[in-house]
């Protein structure tokens, strides 16, 4: 092993004075060539100019997906489409060790619903954070619609920090929205149910005791938390609450959310009636609620409304009489109310009519000014004209459902379910201005920053509900297909087919990637989770473990420990059969990226460590055994031996003298023979440095970090030097000789940060400076 990693070595030192070679090799072929040979058209090559992005080239926009059933989020760039990251919220997600450290477990618990674990969940629409209605970047929201949750991610580290359960309802669909502000999460429900019962309530009381309902969670942004306690929930009649929006700048204030099956059918084929279908689309129109949060926040405030479960519940009768909330009919069947940019109309699409409804803010106030209604519903909710309120209706085609927006004023883009179409008009003047064909069955789009109060354009995504033919065959269950749109000239052009292998997503938002500042290291012993210190920090040098027993004999073993590249510290835990095993550990790197993993045999223990970041797993040692642990990242040359045992004794082991024999044994000739490599290697490394320094290395921050890494391992090695050397003083040729190759591995580290950085300057076309 030794003579290969030497070899190795000397390798790494070879490739990276060879670069350059390669390059000649690819443009003997033309651009002709490969269209031919390819089958590609100028379009395509537009197309693929538009997207292709270089190595090492970022992305202009993040889009944080939906991931559906894989109750993920699923994170790429725009316009590569590249994916980044699946980010686990609802299920645990080993890779991260989400769901498997303790910290993180602690967070999935909290998504317990009547005491059970949850352990996927079906996600629907993120939300980012807003400042006066613009996205900021900082946080990111998502619901979980067949178990009614919503979770809060950072988006200073990308990771799940928080969920919440929501007491009342049995399902949900209308969240995550935010208002202008990230001052409330809008959830609302869809199949409606008791709210304020848990037991049994037979369907004949459908009516009376079935309810639907809109919670608004109060966000803290200096904790980043929602606030259960802060929030309240509107009491809802049982129609299908669907999608929600938050109104923004002339409407702030305001909720939005429409509805289907307002006929409150109940179904049963069973009993050889209609199914739901029928039952629920029999009328022509549904209704969109309009919930008034600010006035309910004042009087949540005032202590007007009453508390229960732990949050605060406005009943209909009191939402009614206080004036904040009223119904107006809308096209039914619909998916997506939309607020504009300007806050001034809303844009509803009903699925099963050709048309979108362009509402105007201004008249639906003047309505509730007057007094003008047409009506009550049962539960009296007073009812707003429609043909009052319109400001017009616009024939786009087959199935509209959601609606984004363009910078340019009064342009929005509707998805055509039925027709698989983007429609592009004008929402003013009641205009088509475009239509595109997309492949098949668009649910949601979305343009860039498209439903903020400043949309940027230039890229729409099509989330298409089926792909059909447009990727290899997997199988029945196909990738969904998102579909890169440029929109930032008159005419839509389709860029791109993404397929996307996790579950159906069902809504993204995008951000321009300059608005996120994600951190690359914690502060050193972090629990990420809490974003405070861990209690379990572990300094280098201070790590320990220690057994203790309570009074019945319940006994732990519990790990304070460390990881750098390539060792765990510890490597070798002892319990007994029984113990309770805690091990935290720190990870102590500082530099970019090198974080390492700790998996365990038979214990389902994976950790993901990220620089700086405390983790720790606790798990009952039952069973007395051998039980190899390791890291799971390839961080490093010496990767494979970041190792070690868990040995759990039977209980009443008896040791009988057996002592530790090394399996090889080293001399005085060995430990020169090292040094003498040692010594070569550190001449490998001079020269590295040379040209490091020699370039104008410090205008590049990669590579400062780089160097900074490398000066780190370099000073190890000295420390590993000295206690060689003291061996050696004492002629104890065995520790000699393992120093010295300690000392070793640290130069091995020094010198493969030294070649990365030296690369990256070569890429980079570094100015020579002396
Ligand atoms: S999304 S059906 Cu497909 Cu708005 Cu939820
Ligand atoms: Cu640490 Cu592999």
């Amino acid at each position: 092993m030794h003579e290969l990693t030497r070899r190795s070595l000397s390798l790494m030192v070879g490739t990276a004075l060879t670069m350059g070679a390669a390059t000649a090799a690819w443009s003997a072929e033309t651009l002709q060539d490969v269209m031919k040979r390819r089958g590609l058209t100028e379009k395509d090559l537009l197309a693929a100019a538009k997207t292709y992005t270089p190595t090492g080239g970022r992305d202009e926009y993040l889009a944080f997906s939906s991931g559906g059933q894989s109750g993920q989020v699923i994170v790429y760039g725009i316009p590569s489409m590249r994916i980044l990251k699946y980010i686990g919220v609802f299920t645990p997600e080993p890779w991260q060790g989400y769901g498997f450290d303790d910290e993180s477990k602690a967070v999935l618990a909290q998504g317990r619903i009547r005491g059970k674990d949850i352990v996927y969940g079906d996600t629907h629409h993120p939300a980012i954070s807003e400042t006066d209605g613009d996205y900021d970047g900082k946080y990111l929201f998502i619901n979980d619609k067949a178990n009614p949750r919503v979770a809060v991610i950072d988006l200073h580290d990308f990771e799940t920090k928080q969920i919440v359960a929501n007491p009342f309802f049995k399902s949900e669909h209308g969240g995550a929205f935010v208002t202008p502000n990230t001052e409330y999460i809008m959830e609302g429900t869809q199949y409606a149910a008791p709210l304020l019962e848990d037991g049994f309530v037979p369907l004949e009381e459908f009516n009376d005791k079935y309810r639907g309902g809109l919670t608004y969670w109060k966000f803290n942004r200096e904790k980043g938390r929602i606030e259960p306690e802060n929030s309240f929930v509107f009491e809802l009649p049982p129609y299908s609450q669907d999608l929600s929006d938050a109104g923004k700048q002339d409407s702030y204030g305001w909720g939005f959310t429409n509805s289907f099956c307002s006929e409150r059918y109940v179904g049963g084929i069973e009993r050889g009636r209609p199914p739901f279908e029928a039952g629920c689309s029999s009328k022509d129109t549904d209704f969109l609620h309009l919930t008034n949060w600010k006035k309910a926040e004042e009087l949540v405030r005032a202590g007007k409304v009453e508390q229960e479960r732990g949050m605060y519940f406005i009943p209909m009768e009191q939402a009614i009489a206080e004036g904040l909330l009223y119904l107006i009919p809308e096209p039914k069947s619909p998916h997506g109310v939309d607020v504009t940019p300007d806050g001034k109309y809303l844009i509803v699409s009903g699925k099963l009519d050709s048309h979108v409804s362009v509402y105007s803010f201004e008249k639906i106030m003047q309505a509730i000014e007057e007094g003008e209604f047409e009506g009550k519903d049962p539960y009296g909710v007073p009812i707003i004209g429609m043909q009052d309120v319109l400001h017009t209706q616009i024939n786009l085609g087959l199935g509209p459902l959601h609606t984004q927006f363009d910078p340019e004023p009064c342009v929005a883009y509707t998805s055509l379910y039925v027709d698989s179409q983007v429609a592009k008009y004008d929402y003013c003047k009641g205009k088509v201005l475009d239509k595109l064909s997309i492949h098949y069955n668009i649910g949601h789009l979305m343009t860039m920053e498209g439903d903020s109060v400043s949309p940027d354009g230039k890229y729409l995504v099509a989330l298409n509900k089926l792909a059909i033919d447009r990727f290899n065959p997997v199988g029945p269950l196909h990738p969904q297909n998102h579909q890169l749109i440029d929109i930032s000239t008159e005419k839509m052009q389709l860029l791109y087919d993404m397929p996307v292998p996790l579950g159906e997503p069902h809504y993204v938002v995008a951000i321009r990637a300059d608005k996120l500042k994600p951190a690359v290291r914690y502060k050193s012993g972090w629990d990420s989770r809490t974003d405070q210190r861990s209690p379990y920090k572990t300094r280098a040098g201070r790590e320990k473990t220690e057994r203790t027993c309570d009074a019945e004999g319940k006994c732990t073993t519990e790990v304070w420990g460390t990881v750098i590249r390539s060792h765990i510290t510890p490597e070798i835990i002892e319990a007994e059969e029984g113990d309770t095993v805690k091990i935290h550990l720190t990870n102590l790197e500082r530099a970019q990226d090198e974080v390492h993993g700790f998996a365990m045999y038979g214990q389902n223990v994976q950790l993901s460590i990220e620089p700086g970041k405390t983790a720790s797993t606790t798990f009952v040692a039952d069973q007395a055994g051998v039980f190899p642990y390791y890291c799971t990242e390839f961080c490093s040359a010496l990767h494979l031996e970041m190792q070690g045992y868990l040995l759990v004794r039977p209980k009443g082991y008896q040791a009988t003298a057996v002592k530790l024999v090394e399996g090889t044994l080293y001399t005085k000739e060995d430990y020169e023979t090292q040094v003498k490599t040692n010594l070569e290697t550190q001449a490998v490394i001079d020269q590295v440095v040379a040209y490091i320094t020699s370039h104008n290395f410090k205008d590049f921050p990669t590579v400062v970090a780089l160097v900074e890494d490398a000066t780190d391992q370099l000073g190890f090695s000295e420390g590993a030097k000295k206690k060689s050397e003291e061996a050696a003083a004492k002629e104890d040729w065995q520790n000699a000789m393992l120093w010295a190759n300690q000392w070793w591995q640290y130069q091995v580290k020094a010198a493969d940060l030294g070649l990365r950085a030296k690369t990256y300057l070569e890429e980079s076309g570094a100015q020579k400076v002396w």
